[in-house]
């Protein structure tokens, strides 16, 4: 993440430090799997290929969660508690029954404190069970496999198992007992057909803005959030849940590197976890605790990668309870790691202040170690500001094959309270229709050259008549970007048949910080540079370098 102080705190006559080859070691850090010393007694342990990745199944060794480095620290998730929303939990499992928080678990399916999952032949119900092994399992009992938080605790949040989900359950469920629940974790949304755009109603809206505002003693519940499974023929940017501000949105890769097929892409992504798909291996899959005291080696899709994110965020609010929740996203954007994830389909491409990002990966695979000792250090980032840069309202037409353009030059309301200098979230609320919405594609670039591809072809969409309603599409790709100056839009069709549309509103909604987030870490991280550096040149370098962006810091603060 050094690209990311310097472009963003250094003035630009100390360009030639960031040629400086160490910059990108520091990122991609190398990790020996040998010198790894982690002898657990369970069965399934050396099977969980997503906890330490040493080629097993035909896997990528060195691509995964990295949590031993975190737990050789002595991070394992203790004191945190995980809430799985999803369908119950076996929580007699053996291998859950120890970590399993029975005071902060409820059943909003049948309305009870037992969210035991309900049986079918079939096993159907037995997906909450999978996710909470995943971050909770006990280790060294000879039982299964162990969690990414081995220590922390489970809850379990009955509410997927009714015939109609409502407002009032996915409100009740997000919002329980936020004081005692460090963690939701969710691999549920809007349904994943490619055609569907929904998201959170009046009352779950409502409760998460109070999480994030009001949970963990004001410091915010950390929501989590599963991408989706709709694959290519849908975009998360159209489920309102996943494209959340307020949720940590996670995708998935294989154990190769590669994207599962059911994986959806879209800019609000912000990071990735593992999952199994393409792989007829049957050790490919995710190894966790399964119903009636079972153990699975297929655990599958991005429901499976969203309770590896809850897990690794566990260990990091060991590492320091002070996180909030943007601190976890700050930290995410960070330390997640391209390492050797690949994309057929989409670049991976480097944001403005250095950041590299890809439209379905977010940043990169989380980093359990990365995250914990930087978490351990970290200092809450500055206040966050909302500024409405600019809005267009105004009727304009969109035909195939004529593309329509618009911008929108703003000054980030720079003079007022609210002025946004360091961006977090982006948001571009658009009211759209046309012949046929799935053949609608918006891409958006920032003024620093970030291009955003807000919402892509959805063939299976054939909707004619709603289209979207003031609807915000969200961005992460620019994060830390100065977002002063032109924010350009595009708005076109893709398919066959020519289609037409009215475009009716574009407002760009900036969220982010007046003053410079990281300050002690530019600080430290230079200096731990020059404590490694052997060359005294780079050394008097990098002593300037600190020195004159303190300086800037300071000037641009006050
Ligand atoms: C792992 O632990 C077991 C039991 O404590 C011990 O017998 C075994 O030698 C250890 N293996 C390694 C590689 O340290
Ligand atoms: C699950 O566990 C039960 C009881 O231990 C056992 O009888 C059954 O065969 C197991 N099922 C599977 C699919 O492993
Ligand atoms: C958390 O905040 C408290 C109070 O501000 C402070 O004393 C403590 O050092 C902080 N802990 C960490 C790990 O930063
Ligand atoms: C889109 O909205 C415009 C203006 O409200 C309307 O005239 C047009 O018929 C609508 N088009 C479609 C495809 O719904
Ligand atoms: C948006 O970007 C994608 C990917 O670069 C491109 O294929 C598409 O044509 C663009 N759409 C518009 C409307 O500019
Ligand atoms: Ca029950
Ligand atoms: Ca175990
Ligand atoms: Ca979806």
């Amino acid at each position: 993440f050094f690209f990311f102080f310097f472009f963003t705190f250094f003035d630009s006559s100390v360009k030639n430090v960031f040629d400086q080859e160490g910059f990108s070691r520091q990122k991609r850090g190398y990790r020996n799997i040998n010198d790894i010393e982690v002898n657990l007694s369970d069965p399934l342990f050396t099977k969980q290929w997503y906890l330490i990745n040493t080629g097993q199944a035909d896997g990528t060794p060195g691509l995964d969660l990295n949590v031993a480095e975190a737990w050789q620290l002595g991070y394992t998730g203790k004191g945190v508690t995980i809430a799985i929303m999803d369908d119950g939990i076996d929580y007699l499992h053996p291998d859950l029954a120890s970590n399993y928080n029975a005071d902060a678990s409820y059943d909003f399916s049948s309305n009870d404190p037992f969210p035991f999952p309900r049986y079918t032949d079939d096993w159907f119900n037995s997906h909450g069970t999978r996710c909470a092994g995943e971050v909770s399992a006990a280790a060294n009992n000879n039982i299964c496999g162990v969690g990414v938080a081995y220590n922390s605790m489970v809850a379990g949040i009955r509410m997927l198992d009714q015939p109609f989900m409502t407002d009032i359950i996915e409100a009740s469920s997000i919002s329980h007992m936020p004081q005692v629940i460090d963690i939701y974790s969710a691999s549920w949304g809007p349904t994943d057909d490619g055609k569907t755009v929904d998201g959170p109603r009046e009352l779950t809206l409502q409760a998460m803005a109070d999480g994030v505002n009001k949970g963990r003693g004001g410091k915010g519940s950390i929501y989590v959030w599963a991408s989706g499974d709709g694959g290519s023929y849908d975009d998360c940017n159209c489920d309102g849940y996943a494209s959340s501000m307020w949720t940590i949105s996670i995708n998935s890769a294989i154990n190769d590197g590669r994207t599962a097929l059911y994986d959806e892409s879209c800019s609000s992504t912000l990071a990735s976890t593992f999952s199994n798909g393409r792989k007829r291996n049957p050790e490919a899959g995710v190894a966790t605790t399964d119903l009636y005291g079972n153990c699975t080696l297929r655990h599958s899709g991005t429901s499976a990668a969203a309770p590896e994110a809850a897990g690794v965020f566990a260990l990091a609010l060991e590492a320091n309870p002070n996180l909030t929740w943007r601190d976890m996203q700050h930290l995410s954007v960070l330390t997640s790691k391209r390492n050797q994830l690949h994309d057929e389909v989409h670049q991976w491409r480097r944001n403005g202040v250095g950041l590299e990002f890809n439209h379905l990966f977010g940043y990169g695979v989380l980093d359990a170690g990365g995250m914990v000792k930087m978490a351990k250090e970290w200092k809450t980032v500055p206040e966050r500001f909302h500024c409405v840069a600019g809005s267009i309202q105004e009727i304009h037409k969109i035909q195939s094959g004529n593309k329509l353009v618009l911008a929108i030059t703003t000054e980030a309301c720079q003079g007022k309270d609210n002025f946004v200098r360091y961006l977090e979230h982006v948001q571009a609320v658009v009211t759209v229709n046309a012949s046929r919405r799935g053949d609608l594609n918006i891409n958006m670039t920032s003024p620093m050259g970030t291009k955003s591809i807000l919402l892509s072809r959805r063939p299976r969409d054939d909707d004619s008549k709603v289209g979207f309603d003031k609807w915000p599409f969200m961005t992460t790709h620019t994060w830390g970007e100065d977002p002063r100056g032109t924010w350009v839009l595009e708005v076109g069709f893709q398919g066959e048949e020519p289609q037409r549309g009215v475009l009716k509103e574009w407002t760009l909604m900036l969220h982010g910080t007046q003053s410079a987030p990281y300050i002690d870490q530019i600080v430290r991280d230079y200096q731990s540079k020059l404590a490694m550096s052997k060359k005294e040149e780079l050394e008097e370098e990098l002593d300037e370098a600190v020195e004159r962006s303190l300086k800037s810091l300071m000037s641009k603060n006050n």
